[in-house]
């Protein structure tokens, strides 16, 4: 979407929530407007037997008086008319965590190496995103294979985000969460 309007964004196309299942490494961000997940983030996605898709994610936060600590985060996803395409019910484990719901598009991945998730929380007036966040997902703890980084580029691109990521630390701060 050269544009930069949301509604011409291209999402994976057959999305195949089972094989998306599992554990992706957050190994870049771009951070919505407020309070957001700092680092050491990690997603699991899983598909449950009535065959609706859930997920929880681990991640450092700063909540109010400069607490630190790791945010237990739970997801479910309500389906949409793209398979790619899900609203995201989301919530903490503890209440002074952040609750919402938030679209949650898959616009690519290969299931066994990359993904690239997307969010967008409010449209502009012009139809591109006024305020949005992103993640771009690994399976490997280190980061991304050097044969998948121009596509990711290319992606990040494609969604307007280029140049806005930040790389994700992983340091072990929610292992033991
Ligand atoms: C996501 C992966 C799938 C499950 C969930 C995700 C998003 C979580 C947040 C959490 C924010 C927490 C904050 C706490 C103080 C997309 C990573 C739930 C947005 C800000």
């Amino acid at each position: 979407a050269q544009d930069c309007l949301v509604s011409n964004i291209t999402v994976k196309q057959d999305f195949d929530r089972m094989r998306y299942q599992g554990t992706w490494y957050a190994v870049a961000k771009k951070d919505p407007v407020g309070l957001f997940l700092l680092d050491n983030i990690v997603a699991n996605y899983k598909v449950e037997e009535d065959g609706t898709m859930t997920a929880t994610a681990l991640g450092r936060v700063i909540i109010l008086n400069n607490w630190e600590m790791c945010a237990n985060m739970f997801g479910t996803f309500e389906d949409t008319e793209d398979p790619a395409k899900f609203k995201m019910k989301y919530w903490g484990a503890a209440a002074y965590l952040q609750t919402g719901y938030d679209d949650h598009w898959v616009i690519d991945t290969d299931y066994d190496n990359y993904a690239i998730h997307y969010s967008c929380r409010e449209l502009d007036v012009d139809g591109t995103c006024l305020d949005g966040y992103s993640f771009i997902f690994s399976r490997h703890p280190d980061g991304l294979r050097p044969e998948d980084q121009r596509n990711v580029t290319e992606k990040k691109q494609d969604i307007c985000f280029l140049g806005k990521y930040r790389r994700v630390a992983h340091t072990g701060f929610c292992d033991t969460a």
